[in-house]
C-alpha cells in the first residue's frame, strides 16, 4: 500500500547545476541570489568562485554551437568570475529554472532573478541547467570530483 499523496509522488530530489553570471558576482550580488536557494530550502552541495576557461565556457554552452551569439557568449562567460555550484533538493531542476526566470529579462517576471536583475539576454544574471541529463553534463565538466 502506497500511502504516498499525488504531491508527494511528484516530488523528486534532484541535484542542479547554477552558475552566476559575471554581472551578477560584478555588482555584488552572490549572497542575495544564493540567499533565494537557501530560503526555498535547497541545499547547497558544492559551489565554487572562478573565472573559466575558455574551453571550460564552450563545454558549457556546447548546444549553442554555431549559434550567432555562440562565441559572444563564450568570450563573455570566460571573461570574469562566475560562481558554480550545485544545489539539491525536491525537483531542483524545474525549481530552479522558474526562479531563475524567461530567458530574456524583459519577458522575465518580477520576483524571478532575471525578471529582478536581468541586463538583457547575455546578462541575464544565472544559468540554470534545463533537463536531468544537462544537470548530470554540467556537474560533471565544473565539479567533476563531486562524490556523495
Ligand atoms: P536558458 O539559459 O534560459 O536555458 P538558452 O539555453 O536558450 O537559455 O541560452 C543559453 C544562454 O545563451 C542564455 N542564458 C543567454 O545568456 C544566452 N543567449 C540565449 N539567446 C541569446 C541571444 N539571442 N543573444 C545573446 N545571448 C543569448
Amino acid at each position: 500500500m502506497d500511502y504516498k499523496s499525488d504531491h508527494e509522488k511528484n516530488m523528486k530530489k534532484e541535484r542542479t547545476f547554477l552558475m552566476i553570471k559575471p554581472e551578477g558576482v560584478e555588482q555584488g550580488l552572490i549572497g542575495e541570489i544564493i540567499g533565494r536557494f537557501e530560503r526555498k530550502g535547497f541545499k547547497i552541495v558544492a559551489m565554487k568562485l572562478l573565472k573559466i576557461s575558455r574551453e571550460v565556457a564552450e563545454k558549457q554552452y556546447e548546444e549553442h554551437r554555431g549559434k550567432d551569439f555562440f562565441e559572444g557568449l563564450v568570450s563573455y562567460m570566460s571573461s570574469a568570475p562566475t560562481v558554480s555550484m550545485v544545489i539539491e533538493g525536491e525537483n531542483a531542476i524545474g525549481v530552479a529554472r522558474e526562479m531563475a526566470g524567461a530567458t530574456d529579462p524583459k519577458l522575465a517576471k518580477p520576483g524571478t532573478i532575471r525578471g529582478d536583475y536581468g541586463i538583457d539576454i547575455q546578462r541575464n544574471m544565472i544559468h540554470a541547467s534545463d533537463s536531468e541529463e544537462a544537470a548530470k553534463r554540467e556537474i560533471s565538466i565544473h565539479f567533476p570530483d563531486i562524490t556523495g
